[in-house]
């Protein structure tokens, strides 16, 4: 395994790897996830909707879209004070990175803009990693969130650029990519990964990998998401997510990308610690934590505290405390 860390990866090489028998995948991914991670620690991030609702886009996912009958309700910006007291109940509830989404197309240059800057600048003393998710970014945006102390941007590519169309018609995949550029310019790190359930075939799943893991720097996480069916979205009627998809899409990624924490994000909600813990062994090692994630419900930090004690899992520090430790030797 001299040569892991790659960005030459053929479609074929994924397809190979993504198609193999289950338990050999999981060997493989488990072996490079001990070579590079620290086995036995995940990541605990928490996401908080600061805008929720309302948005002019049509992702057929997305159950924040204004053009469906979801039951969410359009909000103003949260204010100020009731975003850090969220983060501090984030942080007190065991969370290292606490990530801050909109329901924008687009970030703008106005007044909630500004105040977005103000919550990051916020969230960051409180000594969380600072995330963001606003939709897309230019690059002098991408700076202005640096210089508040922003650590990471999620901005996912969910799918294929061939199926794309199928989910999304109001932006192109080129428009998420050139935010991700942008995002990368500006020297944040690229929080970027994927829904899986819409709909999609095997070879999405593995182009969107390829995409990913060819990038010229790997993301810094890869959120892999099982679609949560909302009521009112056009795929409402999808069937739920197998266990061994999550296993299959989670490994495949973490032996493409070793360095990358891969998140097993969206659809813990419906997993058993028995089913999160095949994700673990398949090189999952962050999840997203607190009873909701932007809208949909999630387990709250009770119920992944039992299931960390249960499975001998400890929680991953946050770059901001292993910073101080390697500045203390
Ligand atoms: N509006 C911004 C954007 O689209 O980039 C930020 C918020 S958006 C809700 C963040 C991500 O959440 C989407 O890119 C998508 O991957 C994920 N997401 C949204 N709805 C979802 C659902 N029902 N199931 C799984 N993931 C979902
Ligand atoms: C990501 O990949 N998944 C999170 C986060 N990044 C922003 C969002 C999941 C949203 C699930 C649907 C909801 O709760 O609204
Ligand atoms: Fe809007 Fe983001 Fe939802 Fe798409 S995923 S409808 S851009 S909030």
């Amino acid at each position: 395994m001299a040569n892991d860390i790659r960005n030459d990866w053929t479609l074929e090489e994924i397809q190979e790897i993504y198609s193999a028998p289950v338990l050999e995948l999981m060997y493989r991914a488990a072996t490079v996830h001990r070579k590079y991670q620290a086995t036995g620690e995940v990541q605990v991030c928490t996401l908080l909707s600061v805008k929720t609702g309302g948005c002019s886009e049509d992702c057929a996912y997305c159950p924040q879209a204004a053009r469906y009958s979801t039951g969410v309700e359009a909000h103003k910006l949260m204010t100020y004070e009731d975003v850090i007291g969220k983060a501090l109940d984030a942080k007190n509830g065991g969370s290292t990175r606490f990530c801050m989404g909109a329901a924008w197309r687009n970030v703008r240059d106005n007044s909630d803009f500004d105040k977005v800057i103000d919550m990051v600048k916020g969230v960051n003393t409180l000594g969380l990693e600072v995330c963001c998710t606003l939709g897309m970014l230019t690059e002098d945006q991408a700076k202005r969130l640096k210089e508040a102390g922003l650590y990471a941007y999620n901005h996912n590519l969910d799918t294929s650029d061939e199926y794309y169309g199928d989910v999304i018609t109001t932006r192109t995949y080129n428009d998420r990519l050139e935010t991700l550029d942008n995002v990368e310019k500006a020297g944040l790190s690229v929080c970027c990964g994927g829904i899986i359930g819409l709909g999609e075939t095997d070879d999405d799943r593995i182009k969107l990998l390829h995409t990913l893991a060819t990038r010229a720097q790997h993301p810094e996480s890869v959120p892999v998401n099982a679609l949560v069916a909302v009521k009112g979205t056009p795929l409402e009627g999808q069937e739920r997510v197998k266990t061994w998809e999550m296993v299959r899409m989670i490994a495949t990624a973490r032996i493409l990308m070793p360095k990358a924490m891969v998140r097993l994000s969206a659809g813990r909600n419906e997993m058993s610690y028995e089913q999160q813990a095949l994700c673990f062994m398949a090189g999952a090692n962050s999840i997203f934590t607190g009873e909701k994630l932007l809208t949909t419900p999630n387990p709250d930090f009770d119920a992944d505290r039992e299931m960390f004690q249960l499975l001998g899992l400890k929680p991953r520090e946050s770059f901001k405390a292993l910073q101080k430790e390697v500045a203390a030797i």
